[in-house]
């Protein structure tokens, strides 16, 4: 049935388990986006586009399901186009690119091809399933181009891009090979959002000088009369969602268990990220480190807990920063530790949200240091959960969260002696201090949440000017 609203996103919002039973199922994925749009799904009965995941094999005879009341359409990614459109441009080119160059990036014209055939096969699954006038919300890096392929194949819709982590300055973008396909890609959108307004201020400036159209402001003025706007919309999370784990039973008790599994220090240190290069794991520690170094705690007095989910295992960069964690880790739990008491507790794994929350919860400090970050959502979720005004919070000055969360201590993680003193601050801080700054930081985060985000984008969406009769959903 055709759909009043189509979110096509790299993936779907479940994940391909296998049952009990031994047969494949289905499992709703812990990301925060699904919780943002499911309701705007379901008041619109909306479709989901996106790729299962999986490694490219068998994939072709997927048919559309729906699973927690979402209909789902899955597609289905060629084993080469995994290699070439997903590890190789979305996460060896653009990634890099976007994060400021944290690692180089690399421009293969084969890479380019699968990109733009993955970008065609999304925006021509999106044209087949929208109703007249509907409304496509397309996201992330990996779909630039599916703004304005949609906009050739169907100009009734009405569609709307968001991107999820920065969108770089002119200076770095302009080393992309394929910089006006690009920007030309994301014009085919009525709505272009970004995490801050640096990253609409940037894309704008670049639609001026590189394609050549009129700008004003936060609107691009096309040849054929349309207008684009660009806007910031910091993405958020369920505020209150959080706020009921970190209060139930299993939750506390577990935050209390998992203290006294480390020993029972006096502080314990959190880091909780995607092992990736962008998130400046590998800073953080050595600063840690070097703190207990130089005197100012020893193992009995702090723990460094430092999650790190698995991730693009397949990318090389990837594999190389596993490997040098590891030996970090191995290398300072030498030389610092104790019997039963390392320096790090290090965990190469992911959990379940309940997990997540019991750890929050049993953190005293929490440190968030990418050399570049969209927003970073780890950050606001540890606000949410310290339901006791107390707890602190480390924050990157590169992370889109230092926008709002003022009160934390904000260090830039290229500056090793910065953020040592930043840790110490942290660690040394009275309770006073403490909960004044958590409480503006919860009363922040608790305003605006991700209904609120997904909210004013669906609002700003139906406001744009639309020469078409599309319909307006909410
Ligand atoms: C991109 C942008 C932007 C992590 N480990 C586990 C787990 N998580 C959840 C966290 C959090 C999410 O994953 C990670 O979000 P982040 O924002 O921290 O980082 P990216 O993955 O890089 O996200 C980023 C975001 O998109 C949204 O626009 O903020 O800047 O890079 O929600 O809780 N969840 C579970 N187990 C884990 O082990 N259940």
């Amino acid at each position: 049935m055709p759909a009043d609203l189509v979110i096509v996103a790299n993936r779907l919002p479940v994940d391909r388990v296998t049952q009990p039973d031994g047969t494949p199922g289905w499992r709703r994925s812990p990301g925060g986006l699904v919780s943002a749009i499911e309701p705007v799904m379901r008041a619109n009965d909306g479709t989901w586009i996106g790729w299962p995941g999986g490694d490219g094999s068998g994939e072709d005879d997927l048919e559309p399901f729906e699973a927690d009341g979402m209909q789902l359409v899955p597609i289905g990614l060629e084993q080469d186009e995994v290699e070439l459109f997903y590890e190789g441009f979305s996460n060896a080119t653009i990634w890099p690119i976007y994060h400021d160059l944290v690692a180089k990036p690399e421009f293969h014209r084969v890479w380019w091809d699968s990109y733009v055939k993955v970008n065609q096969k999304f925006a021509a699954k999106a044209a087949s399933l929208a109703s007249e006038g509907a409304t496509v919300w397309v996201h992330d890096y990996q779909l630039q181009l599916v703004p304005q392929m949609l906009r050739d194949l169907r100009p009734d819709l009405r569609i709307g891009f968001y991107l999820h982590i920065p969108f770089p300055p002119a200076e770095l973008f302009q080393q992309l090979p394929w910089r006006r396909q690009i920007l030309e890609g994301l014009l085919g959108a009525d709505l272009v959002g970004f995490q801050l307004p640096g990253g609409a201020a940037n894309f704008v400036r670049l639609v001026r000088q590189r394609v050549g159209h009129k700008t004003h402001r936060d609107l691009v003025y096309l040849p054929d009369g349309r207008t684009v706007r660009a806007g910031a919309f910091p993405i958020s999370i369920d505020a209150a969602g959080y706020e009921k784990l970190a209060r139930t039973e299993s939750v506390v008790e577990r935050s209390a268990e998992i203290r006294k599994a480390l020993g029972n220090p006096r502080k314990i240190f959190l880091g909780i990220d995607r092992l990736d290069y962008t998130k400046g794991i590998y800073a953080r520690l050595r600063a840690f480190a070097e703190l207990i170094e130089d005197g100012h705690f020893d193992v009995e007095d702090a723990v460094f807990v430092q999650v790190a989910v698995p991730s693009r295992e397949q990318v090389e960069q990837y594999r190389i920063l596993r490997d040098d964690i590891d030996r970090l880790v191995g290398r300072i739990n030498g030389d610092l530790g104790r019997i039963g008491r390392p320096a790090i507790s290090y965990l190469h794994t992911s959990y379940p949200r309940e997990e997540m929350a019991a750890l929050y919860s049993a953190a005293d400090i929490m440190v968030v240091t990418p050399y570049r970050d969209g927003m970073n959502l780890v950050a606001k979720e540890y606000v949410a959960t310290r339901t006791e005004n107390d707890g602190a919070l480390v924050l990157s000055e590169f992370a889109g969260a230092a926008d709002e969360l003022r009160q934390a201590w904000l260090v830039n993680p290229y500056d090793l002696n910065g953020m040592k003193s930043a840790l110490l601050e942290a660690y040394r801080s009275d309770d006073k201090d403490l909960t004044r700054r958590m409480k503006a930081m919860r009363k922040t985060i608790q305003k605006h949440d991700v209904a609120a985000w997904a909210d004013s984008f669906m609002t700003e969406l139906a406001a744009v000017s639309h020469s078409s009769h599309a319909k307006t959903v909410r």
